[in-house]
């Protein structure tokens, strides 16, 4: 079942996050849920990264500044595992405009405009693949069991 898939998401707070110090209150939301941490990085995204990481963007209104935002000044890369990590991360997100993010979302409750919007996350296992290779090693990504996991999962 869709709900019971366990799996990874690729997660990015972009500079916005850094430099507010709202790194730690944002991963916080995620742990509180139960996802687990399995890497995490601090990178200043070079723009051949950026240019990957963002190529279905290519071409689109917003990119190059999407482009010379991403690559402006240190993000935090992490990968998240969990149930259907990647659609509950992306509504842990809020949607990609702040304006139209619900209040209790991350973008909602710390971003005003849809460039600042302090945080990526996969939107699908496809777009996970690709953009895990952009910024981790295999190596980089751990495996490990939480001692609380049985306390958060029936499984
Ligand atoms: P998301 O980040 O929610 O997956 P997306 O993939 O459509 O959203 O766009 C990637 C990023 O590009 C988004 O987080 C912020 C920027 N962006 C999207 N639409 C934009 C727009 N209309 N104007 C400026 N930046 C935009
Ligand atoms: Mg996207």
């Amino acid at each position: 079942m869709d709900n019971d898939r366990k799996e990874k998401t690729f997660i990015l707070l972009k500079p916005d996050a850094v430099q507010r110090g709202l790194t730690g209150r944002i991963i916080a939301r995620f742990e509180d849920k139960g996802l687990k941490i399995i890497a995490a990085k601090l990178v200043q995204v070079t723009r051949e990264q950026a240019e990957k990481h963002y190529g279905v963007h290519k071409g689109k209104r917003f990119f190059e500044s999407l482009v010379e935002f991403i690559t402006s000044s240190p993000c935090l890369a992490l990968v998240l595992e969990g149930r259907n990590a990647i659609k509950l991360c992306r509504r842990i997100m809020g949607s990609t405009d702040p304006m139209d993010s619900e209040p209790g979302t991350i973008r909602g409750d710390f971003s005003l405009d849809v460039k600042h919007n302090l945080i990526h996350g996969s939107d699908c296992p496809d777009s996970y693949a690709h953009e895990v290779q952009v910024y981790f090693t295999p190596e980089e990504i751990l495996n490990y069991r939480l001692e609380l996991e049985g306390w958060i999962y029936y499984a």
